[in-house]
């Protein structure tokens, strides 16, 4: 069993992403083992990881700040025990030593390791961020995030500001299930893909794919405001959360150098535009996602050096108004 992702190899060299372990839902049915309580959830995230950032953002879209209380860790990957050599997310002494990453307040773990630890005892696997925590039953709910945000989409109308906004509509479903299968492997996965392969073949694929399905999302982006039509969907958090990572860190540390996002018109103002709803731009904290991965994978950037960046202003004017909402 893997301990890191960057284990998660096959045989030819290629990155291979094992699947989550705890899969719970939390339901608005009153009755069931998990009900959507306010107060009684807890989301630990990483400001740098992809996909505990579309949890949070689904979090401040749907207006739960309130019902879901959420702590962020540490960004760079430490040593998670002293008798080991598994490296991991970690919490900080306190709140000031970084800013954005927080203590853990409820069980004061040092690592997210040990909440898996608290979780289960006979846990085998990687310690992941998104964990969405139950404070009543003190375990893991959950730790898949296209799950998590599911549950936040649906199950927490009753206690949420934003109740009726749908990420997920019953007619769009179809459409956003197909678009995400297939941004997830060529686009999400498909920068690690390029970035952990430990030989030319896999990389050559991996990034061939990737900027396929880069031009694919360009051209479709030249018609309509967002990925699916002209409203706002989860597939749009879902391809924004790699898009706003691309230029800082993918180019560089995962080499998909090609193009980078700003010489593609509309998927630069795209991920500008969606940067720009009320609340996304508290998802993304930029020190966090440099720090993390051109600190956190050794065998990628040995020193640690941070390249300086272009410092993209994402909330600087775009031109997607031009397509009705
Ligand atoms: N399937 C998980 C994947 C989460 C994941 O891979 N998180 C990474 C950070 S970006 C992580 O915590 N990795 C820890 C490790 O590899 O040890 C999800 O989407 O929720």
């Amino acid at each position: 069993m893997s301990r890191s992702a960057l284990d998660e190899m096959t045989e030819s060299g290629a990155f291979n992403r094992t699947p989550s372990t705890f899969r719970n839902f939390i339901s608005k049915e009153k009755t069931s083992q998990f009900p959507s309580e306010a107060g009684r959830y807890h989301l630990y995230i990483s400001y740098a990881c992809p996909w505990a950032s579309r949890c949070l953002s689904f979090l401040m879209l749907k207006g739960l700040e309130k019902a879901i209380s959420y702590t962020a860790v540490q960004p760079i990957w430490e040593r998670t025990k002293q008798n080991d050599e598994h490296f991991g997310w970690v919490f900080p002494s306190s709140s000031t030593e970084e800013p954005g990453a927080e203590p853990d307040p409820l069980n004061g773990a040092k690592s997210i390791r040990e909440l898996y630890e608290l979780a289960s005892t006979n846990y085998i696997g990687k310690y992941t961020v998104p964990v969405l925590w139950d404070k009543k039953l003190k375990t893991i709910v959950n730790n898949e995030s296209a799950e998590i945000i599911r549950m936040l989409n649906t199950e927490f109308n009753d206690i949420a500001d934003n109740p009726t906004l749908d990420l997920y509509p019953p007619h769009l479903q179809t459409k956003i299930d197909e678009f995400n299968e297939w941004v997830y492997d060529t686009i999400n996965n498909g920068v690690y893909k390029c970035g952990f392969a430990k030989k030319q073949g896999p990389y050559n694929e991996a990034v061939e794919k990737l900027y396929e399905a880069l031009d694919k999302c360009e051209e479709i982006l030249g018609k309509q405001r967002y990925i699916c039509g002209n409203t706002l969907t989860e597939a749009d958090i879902r391809l924004f959360v790699t898009l706003i990572r691309f230029d800082e860190v993918y180019t560089v540390h995962f080499k998909c150098n090609k193009k980078l996002l700003r010489e593609y018109p509309n998927l630069f103002n795209y991920t500008k535009d969606i940067f720009q709803i009320p609340g996304m731009s508290s998802t993304v904290h930029m020190a966090h996602i440099k720090q993390h991965y051109y600190g956190s994978h050794p065998s990628i950037n040995p020193f640690g050096i941070i390249p300086i960046g272009s410092s993209i202003d994402y909330s600087s004017p775009h031109d997607r108004e031009r397509f009705r909402s």
